[in-house]
């Protein structure tokens, strides 16, 4: 179903011959300045908004900016895209080429920065048409911010093949997109060997649950709506094949808000796996309604072995987690060897300083592998923002830089002042790191009982995806297990008990191997583990490297 996309009446006049410049936001991103960047919002998913709190156990790793990367592949224009710029990269690119048609990709906390991107259209090359895209078009007013030609809401493929004269409807073509880049984690960078790191899939944008604080939805159309690049799971099958050869992956991000919703496609997928022998993974994202409509046998067997579900609160009204129980759903998926990240919502509704320690230590009870923490937040666009203004309850003097939902309050909530709401939300992540330990020790966790549960499945692809999983954990992991063993020790002497119990299990599975690997890397990994926390003290950040793309290129 796709919904309604901004309109586009007219065409460049070059067409397909326009030169198209993709860009992302310029960093560095990790710090405060005056363009909007700051250093509580780096550039990375993890350590953003769900490890923060992990201090060198935080993982982190950045990802590039897909829907430019998605536009370009589906352009046959000349077309370079420009992800991670700093602002000087960006002006040199603007006059090393002529561009025709500048489009700058932003979320709207970094509306600043298109605003400096735009004037610098303006002034560097004043005949470029600039296209703003993604979800800083949801800020009411964005045309009186910033100076651009075209304000694209909505999906972005087909405005620009619109705008270039090109098919509409031709099938998507999807990029090879390399899902994590430079995962550090415990002071080490891991190795980036071919097929080490997942490959994203975006089967689709938006997701029709329509919750009333979801951008996601309502960008794209709202309850009932969303945006489907394939609707087939032979599609996403075809497609995954092809970065198994030539990305080297057997495990996929799956870039969906809802990847189980739409179930007849995801059962077609799994016939297509099991005929073909594929013992892929998958990382997804889902409802615990539509997880529920699985069983967990067909959930293995499609290879989900993480995902990423809204918990919410126990007491919040929204459909997709009618009738669930969040912790028991969460213990059963971890049984079966899928990782669970939780999300809950700060700030809800009902929530007041004498409830939310409880909704808080309740939330952190689920014992997720990894759990974000967010923000009730009315982001612009979305029906709770709407609500919000109607009631006149919209701090307006907010900058719109600080608003990501790991700050403060955005509103009046009736009961949590705004100081109040980062206290409680720092305490969410402190008190889930203290007390269920660092992540990476509960994903290890959740891979042991996986393997042993399915060690001796009869469905060899499956064996063989555990068997993966379990050669990690002989290794890398189990060193890692012992350095959070010892460091843990001054933080929560149980947990770090429990981790020891853990290596243990994992040596008593494995042999001398695990042993010796334990041994001889574990010391190592406490040492960087340790000079890392230092770095971190001094104040060390890390910012994306700037990639640079160009696709139908003729050098003129
Ligand atoms: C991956 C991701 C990230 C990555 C960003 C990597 C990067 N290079 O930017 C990481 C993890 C670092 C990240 C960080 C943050 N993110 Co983020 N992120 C996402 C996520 C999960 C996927 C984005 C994506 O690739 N989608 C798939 C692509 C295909 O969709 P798309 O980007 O929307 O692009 C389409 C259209 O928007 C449009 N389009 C996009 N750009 C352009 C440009 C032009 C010229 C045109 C014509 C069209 C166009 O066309 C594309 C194809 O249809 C989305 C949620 C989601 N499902 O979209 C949140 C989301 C974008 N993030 C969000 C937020 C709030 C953040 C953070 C502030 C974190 C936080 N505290 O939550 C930080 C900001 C960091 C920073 N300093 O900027 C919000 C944005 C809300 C808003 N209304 O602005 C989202 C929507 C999540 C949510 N529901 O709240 N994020
Ligand atoms: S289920 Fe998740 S992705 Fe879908 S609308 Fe609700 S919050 Fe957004």
């Amino acid at each position: 179903m796709n919904p309604q996309n901004s309109s586009c009446s007219d065409t460049h006049p070059k067409g397909t011959r326009a030169r198209v410049l993709l860009s992302s936001v310029f960093g560095p991103y990790a710090q405060d300045d005056e363009y909007g960047s700051r250093a509580i919002n780096p550039m990375e998913l993890y350590h953003n908004q769900v490890t923060r709190a992990q201090g060198a156990f935080s993982l982190r790793m950045f990802h590039r900016s897909w829907g430019i990367m998605l536009i370009q592949a589906n352009i046959s224009a000349p077309c370079t895209v420009l992800d991670f710029p700093t602002r000087e990269a960006f002006a040199c690119e603007l006059t090393s080429h002529e561009y025709e048609v500048v489009g700058i990709s932003s979320i709207i906390s970094n509306v600043g920065k298109v605003r400096e991107m735009c004037r610098l259209v303006r002034e560097l090359s004043p005949h470029s048409t600039v296209v703003v895209g993604g979800h800083v078009t949801a800020i009411p007013g964005i045309e009186h911010m910033v100076d651009a030609d075209h304000y694209v809401r909505g999906e972005g493929i087909s405005w620009m093949r619109r705008y270039l004269g090109e098919d509409v409807t031709a099938p998507i073509k999807h990029p090879a997109i390399v899902s994590g880049i430079q995962t550090r984690s415990m002071g080490m960078r891991l190795p980036e060997r071919r097929g080490s790191t997942a490959a994203t899939i975006i089967p689709s944008v938006g997701c029709p649950m329509g919750c009333s604080f979801c951008a996601t939805s309502s960008f794209f159309g709202g309850k009932g709506n969303f945006y489907n690049f394939y609707e087939t799971g032979d599609e996403l099958f075809d497609i995954m094949e092809g970065f198994e050869t030539s990305l080297g992956v057997q495990t996929f991000f799956i870039m969906d808000e809802n990847f189980l919703l739409h179930r007849k496609r995801a059962l077609q997928l799994l016939e297509r796996m099991k005929a073909a022998g594929k013992s892929w993974g998958m990382a997804v994202f889902a409802s615990a309604n539509a997880i529920k409509a699985y069983s967990m046998e067909q959930l293995v067997e499609l290879g989900v072995s993480w995902v990423w579900m809204g918990l919410e609160s126990p007491h919040s009204e929204y459909t997709k987690l009618k009738g669930t129980d969040t912790r028991e759903l969460t213990r059963e998926l971890r049984s079966h060897g899928i990782r669970v990240q939780g999300s809950t919502i700060i700030g809800l509704e009902h929530h007041t300083p004498a409830n939310i320690t409880g909704e808080i230590e309740h939330a952190c009870s689920h014992e997720t592998d990894f759990h974000q923490f967010m923000l009730y937040t009315p982001v612009p666009g979305t029906p709770l923002y709407r609500e919000m203004k109607e009631q006149g309850r919209m701090l307006d003097s907010v900058d719109l830089a600080d608003i990501h939902g790991q700050f403060k309050f955005n509103f009046q909530h009736a009961a949590i002042s705004r100081e109040d709401s980062k206290r409680f939300l720092d305490w969410a992540f402190l008190h889930d790191f203290e007390s269920n330990g660092p992540s990476l020790y509960r994903m290890c966790q959740t891979m042991l009982q996986g393997w042993r549960r399915y060690r001796d499945y009869p469905d060899p692809r499956v064996r063989e995806r555990f068997a993966r999983e379990m050669q990690k954990l002989r290794t890398g992991y189990s060193a890692a297990l012992w350095a959070m063993e010892h460091q843990f020790r001054s933080v929560n002497r149980s947990v770090s008990e429990k981790m020891k119990a853990l290596r243990k299990d994992v040596e008593s599975e494995s042999g001398i191997f695990a042993r010796l690997s334990s041994r001889a890397l574990g010391p190592l990994l406490l040492w960087t583990t340790r000079r890392e926390e230092r770095r971190l003290a001094r104040g060390k950040t890390y910012e994306p490297p700037t990639f640079l793309e160009r696709t139908n290129w003729a050098s003129t």
